[in-house]
């Protein structure tokens, strides 16, 4: 008998194809089971050979971390925004993705100035961008919620009392390559996103394999218990291509000012360099000379619209 407490009913995951289903059904399915997977995401296979092509040489150039988050076996690539604009396009701003995370990421504000009420939005932005290749004999990596970093200190509730603005940030597991148990899928732990933060994930029982073929995505709140698994194989590489999108108001993990060159940047339409975090999160959050930070990509070039656009 397990000494631990497992719910009777851990919820079902949930598994839609890409090309029949609409971002709310995504929601209610993540307020559910915190996890959801979604076949066909990227179902072009030359983007994902594109995506692979662009960060190949990145994986090669990376060596053994010293931290011991991820097993050594780890290879990363970050700051994708300047090494990938297909990721950037395909991955990031997936239109499905991208509406599951305004539902649940955005936040409307509303406050006096004098007495009149204002009502600010601020909505999602991106929060980091990582490749992870992980080789043969890699360890399970520990189960733990990614809201650790905005200190969500979250109270147990049930599903039918989950309100958003519970989770500070979903994320994104596309299958580069083949993903399996064997091969050391992510695997999560169904509804762990309700519990209390201070409950401990007390191991694998309960744990679902986010199993993929290349193209398929695995979307998680923040807040669910999730880890990558041993790589059992003796030559398969998992290959996932992963972002996490967090609140507007919020510190981004990756710092994207540092990160990404301002070149780069530049490079982007208006609604990904938004996304990236050159965007105002109002009120006044965010600000270059109480202008709309682009200011400082296009400099003498830039005809803004000083400091009218920030509340
Ligand atoms: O390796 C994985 O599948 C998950 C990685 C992860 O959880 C993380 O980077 O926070
Ligand atoms: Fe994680």
């Amino acid at each position: 008998m397990p000494s631990r407490f497992i719910p009777p009913s851990a919820p079902q995951v949930q598994d839609f194809d890409c090309k029949n289903v609409d971002p709310s059904t995504i929601v209610q399915a993540l307020i559910t089971t915190g996890g959801v997977l979604l076949r066909n995401f990227i179902p072009n296979k030359k983007i994902l050979s594109e995506i692979e092509k662009d960060v190949r040489p990145h994986i090669n150039a990376d060596t053994p971390w010293k931290g011991d988050f991820f097993p050594p076996e780890t290879r990363r690539v970050y700051g994708l925004a300047g090494k990938s604009s297909t990721f950037m396009h395909h991955i990031v701003a997936n239109s499905i993705y991208q509406s599951v995370c305004d539902k649940l990421l955005s936040s409307t504000h509303r406050c006096y100035i004098g007495d009149k009420i204002e009502e600010s939005l601020s909505p999602p932005q991106l929060c980091n961008t990582l490749v992870l290749s992980i080789g043969p004999g890699a360890r399970d990596q520990e189960l733990h919620r990614d809201d650790m970093i905005h200190h969500n200190a979250l109270p147990e509730i049930s599903a039918e009392d989950y309100a958003i603005g519970r989770d500070t940030g979903i994320g994104l597991f596309v299958a580069g390559k083949p993903v399996t148990r064997a091969n050391g899928a992510t695997r999560f732990i169904p509804g762990s996103h309700l519990w209390d933060t201070m409950r401990p994930s007390s191991g694998d029982e309960s744990a679902v394999y986010a199993e993929m073929e290349p193209g398929d995505a695995f979307i998680m709140l923040s807040s669910c218990y999730h880890g990558g698994s041993a790589n059992n194989t003796s030559n398969e590489e998992r290959l996932l291509y992963s972002c996490f999108m967090t609140k507007g108001y919020l510190r981004q993990e990756e710092n994207q000012y540092l990160a990404v060159p301002q070149e780069a940047v530049k490079n982007f339409p208006l609604g990904m360099q938004r996304l990236i975090g050159y965007n105002v999160s109002k009120p006044f959050l965010g600000w270059v000379d109480l202008d709309d930070p682009r200011k400082a990509l296009y400099g003498s070039e830039w005809k803004g619209s000083n400091g009218a656009d920030l509340l």
